[in-house]
């Protein structure tokens, strides 16, 4: 260890908040949709050297010496994702979904211009345009809905809303949406009125990557996404387009050449919107990316699909109300007030019993984004852990026994203890100790 870091005392608080981390981990049933556990090569990769290198640029054009290996690393977990989805463009260095998502519209938006999202009520995302976010700060946000009989995304309101406010972008992807999504359709009216299409695929990535759902890249100009969820990577976000093309604002170099979309929106993430890229972090991603073209990582997506659908099934036999009544991806959203059960009470004695998911607001919610009427429920991460079909009837089973006994500390308790026992079947970094 170099003199100057060799009597740095070990930081056992945190490495003891760590361990606790591990540890609950472990012990809980983790059934929030947008979460998943990594590989430990990946977690191995964001705890590296990687951490200390400036790489402000490009691989080949950097603002700093010394890039020559994580030119390498970088252009690997490009090439790799561009092998996963097919396409011909990828840039790996968002550090989040939502930087992802700013990025693309600093490249394609002027301040004041309108864009067309679906409503974050309704399952989309923050980043949509929501009042509270730069989306909808900068620019001017208009939404989309589902239809409420059928849960499903309301088509004809978003070609309405599109006609009617020619938006300069239309965002199609979601947050808290368990069907596939027809992009064609949004394409389709997107050309008529002169606008963009941006996927945000977030949550069904990994799905997508393995033609489980329907492809976004034909349709879509530009598709965002995190690497976390479905994708099982590392925290971090990235922009891809199927292919390149010339942007339509006519903007010149300073050579005087057009620049082409790749350009546009290179120069939005740096040194647009981020400075030095998180070089372990793309380190990670490479790693995941690596991982998500092997014939397991096929397995594990036809698996959080499988586990989703009898989940829903299961619920459904027991007379929740799934919107939209069933699921084509990793998650649902249960509308729990014929359970006379608020989402907010929901999660909160779920997690007594060590069972972690998130209130939702449901389409059309009579209850606050803090209260919620419902809950959402993903399967990506006990896919991780091993389960499959036939372990989804005991979930719904603690996960209605609580729901039933939010109030009976004493219950919880014995059903935490139950959690716990079952998922020793399934271990967790067991090579951690
Ligand atoms: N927070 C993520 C989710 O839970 O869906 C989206 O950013």
């Amino acid at each position: 260890m170099q003199p100057n870091l060799k009597n740095m005392q070990r930081d056992q608080l945190v490495f003891d908040l760590i361990r606790q981390e591990l540890e609950r981990q472990r012990h809980g049933l983790e059934l929030i949709a947008s979460e998943n556990f990594t590989s430990l090569q990946v977690m191995e990769a964001m705890g590296g050297v990687m951490t200390n290198k400036y790489a402000e640029g490009y691989p080949g054009r950097r603002y700093y010496a010394g890039c020559e290996i994580v030119d390498q690393t970088e252009q690997l977990a490009i090439d790799r994702l561009k092998q996963i989805f097919n396409i011909e463009y990828a840039n790996v260095q968002p550090h989040s979904g939502a930087q992802a998502n700013g990025a693309l519209m600093l490249a394609i938006l002027q301040p004041g211009d309108n864009i067309l999202g679906l409503d974050l009520s309704m399952g989309g995302h923050l980043t949509h345009g929501s009042a509270v976010n730069f989306s909808g700060k900068i620019y001017r946000p208009h939404f989309y809905g589902v239809v409420k009989e059928t849960g499903l995304i309301d088509y004809d309101m978003l070609e309405k809303q599109a006609r009617a406010v020619k938006p300069k972008l239309i965002i199609c992807g979601a947050s808290a949406y368990s069907r596939d999504i027809d992009y064609a359709r949004i394409r389709k009216v997107a050309d008529e009125v002169g606008a963009f299409v941006m996927a945000d695929i977030a949550h069904p990535a990994g799905l997508i990557a393995k033609g489980l759902l329907s492809y976004p890249f034909d349709h879509c100009h530009f598709v965002t996404s995190t690497t976390h969820k479905t994708l099982r990577g590392p925290r971090g976000g990235v922009i891809m387009m199927k292919k390149d093309f010339e942007n339509p604002f006519g903007l010149k170099d300073v050579k005087g050449n057009t620049r082409m979309m790749s350009n546009l929106i290179d120069m939005a993430v740096f040194p647009g919107t981020q400075g030095g890229p998180l070089q372990h972090v793309i380190a990670a991603k490479a790693i995941a990316f690596g991982e998500i073209l092997t014939d397991e990582y096929t397995a594990y997506a036809k698996q959080v699909q499988l586990n989703a659908q009898a989940m829903a099934k299961a619920f459904v036999n027991k007379d929740y109300k799934i919107i939209s009544g069933g699921t084509d991806n990793h998650l649902m959203l249960i509308d729990l007030r014929n359970k006379n059960i608020s989402g907010k009470k929901a999660e909160q004695a779920l997690v007594l019993a060590d069972i972690t998911l998130n209130k939702n607001m449901v389409p059309f919610d009579d209850k606050s984004a803090f209260i919620t009427s419902g809950i959402r429920v993903g399967t990506p991460a006990i896919t991780t852990r091993g389960l499959k079909e036939e372990h989804m009837s005991f979930i719904v089973d603690v996960i209605d026994t609580v729901l039933l006994n939010a109030d009976d500390e004493k219950a919880l308790a014995t059903i935490k203890g139950q959690v716990k026992e079952f998922m020793k079947q399934f271990p967790l970094y067991p090579e951690l100790g």
